[in-house]
């Protein structure tokens, strides 16, 4: 446990509160309560801000289960759910696909295909049709997410917060009202919130994210991208690029079909844009220590 006033009002964007995080509260202190403690976090979902500042944000604490919600009311984006996978699993807890809105997909071998596709790109990851208007997957999530933390990711008009309110089994959640076809809807979640269900566990639900950057994940994308993490030990040179190596196991499975060329493409952009960032932090870290140090000089002189 720790009580430092550090963690309350931190220099550090990835050290201030958040929801999942837990606290000690004081049964015995006044109104209000006197917070003793903040237990220290298990897991932390963490993105970049924007692409200018190099920050991270941390956007939930302690979370076992990401939900990503993808909409079956749009064109399926295998790049943006393995984006989000890789959050999801550098968070630290469990990635769950839930593929929303499969009322509009009344053919179930159409319904099949799809689920198939995004399997392709989330090995490890279940992949769950679910409608809130129709109820079905609803009750299989709610087992689901029954137990420890959930938080729920994907894009404005997802249906994430019609979602959060099925399983809530009451309207707690702001539902956007103009109904969302391209995919792209407004934010009417502006703030995260944290639910307790009634089934068990806590669900946070967050504002619809419309860029989600990598912040330091290249665990994370590892993950998103495994079968072809385990083709790589199969390469000839340990740090094999996968290029035009001799020997390469990467192109050997593109020849033979066996590896989609879009998951490579997908895996090596993800893998540049993490590297990029951590590049970019790397750089803010040593400038503000210099800055540090420049206005520690002065005064440690006089001393
Ligand atoms: N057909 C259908 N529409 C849904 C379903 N779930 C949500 N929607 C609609 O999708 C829109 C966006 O939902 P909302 O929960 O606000 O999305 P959020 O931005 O991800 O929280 C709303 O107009 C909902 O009525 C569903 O299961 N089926
Ligand atoms: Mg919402
Ligand atoms: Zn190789």
């Amino acid at each position: 446990m720790r009580a430092d006033t550090e963690f309350v009002t931190p220099r550090d964007p990835l050290k201030v509160i958040c929801t999942g995080d837990w606290a000690a509260v004081d049964p015995d202190g006044g109104d209000p309560r006197y917070v003793r403690a903040y237990l220290p976090r298990r897991t932390s979902f963490v993105r970049s801000t924007s692409s200018k500042r190099s920050e991270g944000q941390i956007l939930a604490a302690n979370v076992d289960h990401s939900i990503i919600a993808v909409s079956l009311a749009a064109e399926l984006d295998l790049g943006r759910i393995e984006r989000f996978l890789a959050l999801g699993w550098e968070s630290g807890g469990q990635p769950v696909v839930v593929l929303t809105k499969a009322d509009l997909v009344p053919d179930p071998a159409t319904l099949a295909h799809l689920v198939e596709d995004v399997e392709t790109a989330a090995p490890g990851v279940r992949v769950l049709p679910v409608s809130a208007t129709s109820g079905e997957g609803v009750d299989v999530l709610a087992a689901v997410v029954s137990g420890g933390t959930s938080v729920l990711l994907g894009q404005s008009g997802a249906g994430k917060s019609t979602l959060a309110n099925a399983l809530a089994g009451a309207d707690v959640m702001e539902v956007q009202a103009i109904r969302d076809v391209d995919g792209k809807g407004r934010h009417t979640t502006t703030t995260r919130n944290l639910l307790v269900l009634p089934a068990g566990g806590v669900l946070i639900d967050t504002p619809g994210l419309r860029g989600v950057g990598l912040w330091d994940a290249e665990t994370g994308v590892g993950q998103v991208f495994s079968e072809i993490e385990e083709l790589g030990e199969g390469c000839r040179f340990h740090d094999c690029a996968h290029v035009s190596e001799p020997g390469c196991a990467v192109l050997a499975a593109l020849d033979d079909g066996s590896l989609p060329e879009r998951r490579l493409d997908s895996y090596r952009k993800l893998m540049r844009e993490n590297q990029r960032i951590v590049a970019k932090t790397d750089a803010r870290v040593r400038a503000e220590l210099r800055r540090e140090w420049r206005l520690r000089g002065p005064r440690a002189r006089r001393r």
